[in-house]
């Protein structure tokens, strides 16, 4: 199916995440590249946001950002082209949970549940993560205050 077409799928939310190089940029192209998967659309990107690493080394701060997607794709076939994506930004996989160029995560899959460690949705880290709670009420139109910089 062509870019822009209307695909008849499910609702998905997938996560960016960013600290190593030009964040921003690696962000800007995940979004691109979501943009022209097979059978998918990508309806709406939350604001992007600085989050302190969460995790168990040292680490620089990440950006943040979530997109909904709708996609005629299987959950495993969507994880695949997302690894794809981590790849061509240079993704190293080493420590669980350590420094990334590109991180994207299926947080929620419409109202699917799959608990293989391979792929498990929703994803288990979204009741621990106040920033994507904020991004999904934002892509669900659900306001809610945000921190401000300045308090
Ligand atoms: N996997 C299982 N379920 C999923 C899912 N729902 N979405 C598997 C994506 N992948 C899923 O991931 C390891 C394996 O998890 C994958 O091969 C996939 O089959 P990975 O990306 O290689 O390793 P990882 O990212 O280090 O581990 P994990 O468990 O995905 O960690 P997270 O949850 O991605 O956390 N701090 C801030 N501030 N912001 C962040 O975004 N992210 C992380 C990484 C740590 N600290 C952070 C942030
Ligand atoms: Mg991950």
């Amino acid at each position: 199916m062509a870019t822009g077409q209307q695909p008849s799928g499910e609702r998905v939310y997938v996560a960016l995440g960013s600290n190593v190089g030009d964040r921003a940029r690696h962000l800007a192209y995940a979004r691109a590249r979501l943009a022209t998967l097979p059978r998918t659309r990508l309806v709406k990107a939350s604001s992007v946001e600085e989050t302190a690493a969460l995790g168990p080394i040292p680490q620089g701060a990440y950006l943040n950002q979530m997109v909904l997607l709708e996609t005629a794709l299987e959950p495993g076939a969507l994880l695949a082209h997302l690894h794809a994506i981590e790849a061509e930004r240079g993704r190293e996989r080493g420590i669980r949970w350590g420094p990334r160029t590109l991180d994207l995560d299926i947080v929620r899959f419409g109202d699917r549940a799959a608990h293989d460690p391979g792929l498990t949705i929703p994803h288990p880290e979204l009741p621990n993560r106040p920033f994507w709670q904020r991004e999904l009420a934002e892509l669900d139109g659900t306001p809610i205050p945000r921190p401000t910089p300045d308090g």
